[in-house]
């Protein structure tokens, strides 16, 4: 639709040229003056601009009315934050109505519209995957929209698409689309509270989680609610990468997050847990990674 919106003032506006340039040589080859001057500027000067110009301005708006129907009516609607520098995701849980959160990633089953609920945090960032829309640009204060179709399962990389600050290049994200039974048993896995801690290793990790105070800025729920200053880590390992985007979530990269995200993305609001003895680290990071 915008493209044909370009070809269409493109087309009209080139038309113009070329009239303007024919009239242009005439003149130049003729002397005398086959039409009076009065109604010359009249008709060419005041009478054609303002039919033309009028009718492309009323068509382009009519056009442009039509181009984002941007409703949340019987779509699922999805609300994205954006903060410096992740995005926060919130679905509602059709079964208990309660909150489900998570982060970077947005599931949304394929052949139905979604309504994606926009608006940031600290600055203003843009939401942008190329592959499924335009950019749509999330203000701190203001909820702006933006419906999503994908025809296709399959991941789709997105983009923050304003510049934000130091880490605005390692801010993506993936929308997952899948059938909509995929979509509603993750849904329905995502609701669930963090799985249990049920090795030795494994306890360990999550005692590391707490002693390290992690809950201060993350949630696990059932082991720690509340915080949501970082990502929701209840799902952790399901999600397809960490950091916004930088690292494939996997034990190895989450241990050097958790190590020194400073080192992987300077100035992130994440403190380095250099205190962390080797083998709690391992620990922490098996732990993370089994919560699917
Ligand atoms: C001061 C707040 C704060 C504390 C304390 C903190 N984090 Fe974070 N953490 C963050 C923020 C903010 C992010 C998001 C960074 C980004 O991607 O830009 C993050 C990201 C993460 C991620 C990646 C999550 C994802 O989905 O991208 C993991 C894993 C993580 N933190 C684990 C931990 C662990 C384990 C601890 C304790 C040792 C910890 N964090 C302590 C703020 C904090
Ligand atoms: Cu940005």
């Amino acid at each position: 639709m915008i493209s044909q919106f370009a070809w269409v003032l493109f087309g009209a506006g080139a038309l113009i040229f070329v009239a303007v340039m024919l009239l242009l040589l005439l003149s130049m080859r003729r002397q005398e003056r086959p039409v009076r001057p009065a109604l010359w500027i009249a008709g060419a000067g005041v009478a054609f601009p303002v039919v033309l110009l009028t009718s492309l301005l009323a068509w382009s708006t009519w056009r442009s009315a039509q181009l984002v129907p941007q409703s949340s009516h019987k779509a699922l609607t999805i609300s994205v934050t954006a903060k410096m520098w992740w995005w926060e995701v919130r679905y509602r849980d059709p079964r208990s109505g309660r909150e489900i959160v998570t982060a970077n990633e947005i599931h949304i089953p394929v052949g139905t519209p979604v309504y994606l609920g926009l608006n940031a945090s600290d600055v203003i960032h843009s939401l942008w995957v190329p592959s499924l829309a335009g950019k749509r640009d999330m203000i701190p204060g203001r909820v702006t929209g933006l419906t999503l179709r994908a025809e296709k399962p399959g991941v789709y990389r997105g983009q923050c698409a304003e510049y934000c600050g130091a880490q605005h290049a390692k801010m993506a994200l993936h929308v997952v689309a899948s059938s909509p039974e995929e979509f509603d048993a993750w849904l329905a896995r995502q609701a669930l509270p963090a799985r249990p801690a049920d090795t030795a290793v494994l306890a360990q990790g999550r005692a590391a989680f707490l002693e390290q105070r992690c809950q201060a800025c993350h949630t696990i729920r059932g082991v720690a609610d509340g915080s949501r200053l970082g990502p929701d880590l209840t799902h952790v390992g399901s999600r397809l990468q960490i950091g916004a985007g930088t690292l494939r979530t996997h034990r190895g990269a989450l241990a050097g997050w958790i190590a020194d995200p400073q080192a992987i993305k300077p100035g992130v609001f994440m403190p380095a847990s250099q205190d962390l003895d080797g083998a709690s680290l391992r620990a922490l990071a098996a732990y993370l990674e089994h919560l699917k």
